[in-house]
């Protein structure tokens, strides 16, 4: 297993309940490395491009609005494994789905609504990575 990078984003559900410090509590716990965070506003324009991939979805637009409708948490996270162990980390898409322990099960209200956004591939790590901070933002 190599150290590795990937993307997160504390989502607008997240910082409106204030509960960004217990989510990266589940994080940190979780032996990953939060290495880069800010937070800020996404534009309708960043979050139409960080989605890009759904656009053709039905809930697009809702998940776009959503984005936009509070400010966010971008953070970069390293470990071991990291894109897989956060995935695991935030749990299924759908919070219903979540297993215990999970963020998603614990937090999240919904399956727009899911607190957390987390990179699938290291591939889009990287890409997701670079929308968001350069490499002299990012310090272990
Ligand atoms: P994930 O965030 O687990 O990678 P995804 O990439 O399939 O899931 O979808 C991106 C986001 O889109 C997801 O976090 C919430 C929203 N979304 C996905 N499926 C949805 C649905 N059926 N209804 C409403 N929003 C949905
Ligand atoms: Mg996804």
């Amino acid at each position: 297993m190599a150290t590795e990078r990937t993307f997160s984003i504390l989502k607008p559900d997240a910082t409106r309940r204030n509960i960004t410090g217990a989510v990266n509590a589940l994080i940190e716990g979780a032996g990953l490395r939060i290495v880069g965070q800010r937070r800020i506003q996404m534009t309708k324009a960043q979050a139409e491009k960080f989605y890009e991939v759904h656009k053709e979805r039905p809930f697009y637009g809702e998940l776009v609005e959503f984005m936009t409708s509070g400010p966010v948490v971008v953070q970069v996270l390293q470990g071991e494994n990291a894109v897989a162990k956060y995935r695991e980390v935030m749990g299924a898409t759908n919070p219903a789905q979540a297993a215990e322990g999970t963020i998603r099960k614990q937090f999240a209200e919904s399956v727009g609504e899911n607190t957390v956004h987390g990179s699938d591939s290291q591939e889009n790590a990287k890409l997701e990575i670079a929308q968001f901070f350069q490499d002299s933002d990012l310090t272990a």
